[in-house]
Formats: structure tokens, C-alpha cells, sequence
């Protein structure tokens, strides 16, 4: 099955070159999977690739929390990624004006020379999706923004007149791609899903096939679940990174979306 067959109305509405180049890509791996490589060595995030590039679609990463992080690593580190038919998604939750944010996607980091997606809060008003595309366009590159209209994390403010004013701005902008939802809760996703319509993506961390709370706040729902409600993309770390063996688990979690998206789509 092609592209358009598997995603149907989605990727008819969800014409963005970054959404089409994730759909495509899920297509190509059968899955639905977005791995939270939160590793904090090279070595660590480079077995994760080897490990499971199969299997997954997108590498989210938080490049502050790498011990031995040098350019020259992670320059290599994202060759190989994107050799491994990986989109490299930078989930900085950027909040600032629209000019800073500009300039925080170089520095150090240099996040606008190698990320595919980066997560943004919108708090501080819509130019700061602005000043993020033009982060990349500084750099001759393209990308996509994920506002975070939900949390996966107990306790967090962002209510739903709060997410709805984020599906709102958000879906008028071409530079988003898409919006966070809350994984561990279908009946919110389901919500969101409706809010959102086709036109954009929603990815969803707060997902493990061992469903309750995780650690510090976290909590977990089903991955086949989220994908019903309306999840595009199940982000997962602990369930695979933690795994005895993260190659098997990745092909897991793989399979579990894969069934979540074919059940939404009656095929
Ligand atoms: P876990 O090990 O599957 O719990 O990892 C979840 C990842 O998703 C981790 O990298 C978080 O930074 C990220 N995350 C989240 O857990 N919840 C959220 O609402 C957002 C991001 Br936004």
C-alpha cells in the first residue's frame, strides 16, 4: 500500500513536505514510532540506532542532557541517523520571543543545521513559530514545529482552553507541523483529534505497552489506544531504551501502532 492508501484523509489534508516526508517514512517501516533516545552518552545513542532503526521513524532527542556531547559526535551521530531513514526531532519546547528563539536555534547546538522537528510551547504567541522557521532558513533548511497543546506529565496547567487557543493559532500557521498530545489519556486525544481535524499531525508521548505512572509525574497509556483516538506518531523512550533487548521492543511497539492505525482506518 502506498502512502496516500495507508494515511487516507490525513495525507490527503497534511500536505506540509515534513509530515509527508514522516508519513512516507512510517509507510516504508511500517510503524508509527518515534524513539525519546534519551541516552546520555554517545556510545549509548549510537547503539540505539543500530539497535532500532528498523523499526522506528523518528530519533527525539534532548541534545542538553548528552555527557560527552562534541559537534564532531553529533554531527556523525546525525549522519547516521539520517543514513538509517530517521527523522532527527530536537524537543527543546522553545518558549521564548520570536527573535530569541530565532537566535537559540544556533549557539552551541546549532539545532537549526540538524533537527527535522522541534517541539515549541506557545505561551509566548505565535511569532515564535515564526522566528523557528526562520532559525532554519537561516540555515538554507526546512522544518517542523510540534506545539504543545497537551502534556503527558500529572498535573500540568495546560488546560483545554488553553489547547484550544494552541489548535487554533496553530492550524492557521504553515510552519506547524503538528501539536503534542497527551498519549496516556484517549479520551483527551480523541478530543484534540477533533479540534486539530486532518490537516495537521498529532504526536503523542505518554506511551508504554506497561500502561499507569512512570517516574517523576510521568504516565502511560497504550499505544494501539493512542493511535485509535488519533495519535500520527507514539512517542516512546523508557519502553524501548530500558528494554532488555530495545531492537525487540522497538519492533513491539512498531506493531502495536501499526495495528492502531490500520484499525482507524478499517484496513
Ligand atoms: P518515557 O521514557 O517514554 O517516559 O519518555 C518520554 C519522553 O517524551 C521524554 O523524552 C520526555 O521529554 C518527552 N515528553 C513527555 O514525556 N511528555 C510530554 O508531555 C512531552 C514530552 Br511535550
Amino acid at each position: 500500500m502506498n502512502a496516500e492508501e495507508v494515511w487516507g484523509e490525513r495525507w490527503v489534508s497534511a500536505t506540509a513536505p515534513m509530515a509527508r516526508r514522516y508519513m512516507e517514512t512510517a509507510v516504508r517501516k511500517s510503524s508509527l514510532v518515534c524513539l525519546a533516545a534519551d541516552r546520555n552518552t554517545m556510545t549509548g545513542l549510537f547503539n540505539l540506532i543500530d539497535d532500532v532503526a528498523d523499526h522506528v521513524v523518528a530519533l527525539k532527542t534532548h541534545v542538553d542532557l548528552v555527557d560527552d556531547w562534541s559537534p564532531e559526535a553529533w554531527d556523525e551521530f546525525c549522519s547516521k541517523a539520517t543514513a538509517a531513514d530517521l527523522l532527527i526531532f530536537e524537543d527543546r519546547k522553545f518558549a521564548d520571543i520570536g527573535k530569541i528563539s530565532r537566535s537559540q536555534m544556533a549557539g552551541q547546538y546549532n539545532i537549526r543545521t540538524w533537527a527535522d522537528l522541534v517541539t515549541a510551547h506557545l505561551i509566548s504567541g505565535p511569532d515564535i513559530v515564526d522566528g523557528l522557521q526562520a532559525g532554519w532558513g537561516d540555515a538554507g533548511r526546512q522544518g517542523g514545529v510540534l506545539l504543545l497543546a497537551q502534556m503527558s506529565s500529572r498535573g500540568n496547567l495546560l488546560q483545554p482552553d488553553y489547547t484550544e487557543q494552541v489548535v487554533v493559532k496553530g492550524k492557521a500557521h504553515d510552519g506547524v507541523l503538528g501539536f503534542i498530545g497527551n498519549g496516556s489519556r484517549p479520551a483527551e486525544l480523541n478530543e484534540l483529534r477533533t479540534m486539530v481535524g486532518e490537516g495537521k499531525l498529532i504526536w503523542t508521548p505518554g506511551v508504554n505497552l506497561a500502561v499507569g505512572d512512570g517516574d517523576m509525574g510521568q504516565r502511560y497509556g497504550d499505544p494501539t489506544e493512542a493511535v485509535v483516538a488519533g495519535s500520527d506518531c507514539i512517542i516512546v523512550g523508557s519502553g524501548i531504551h530500558q528494554a532488555e533487548n530495545p531492537g525487540l521492543a522497538a519492533k513491539a511497539y512498531a506493531r502495536a501502532s501499526w495495528e492502531g492505525l490500520m484499525a482507524r482506518n478499517g484496513l
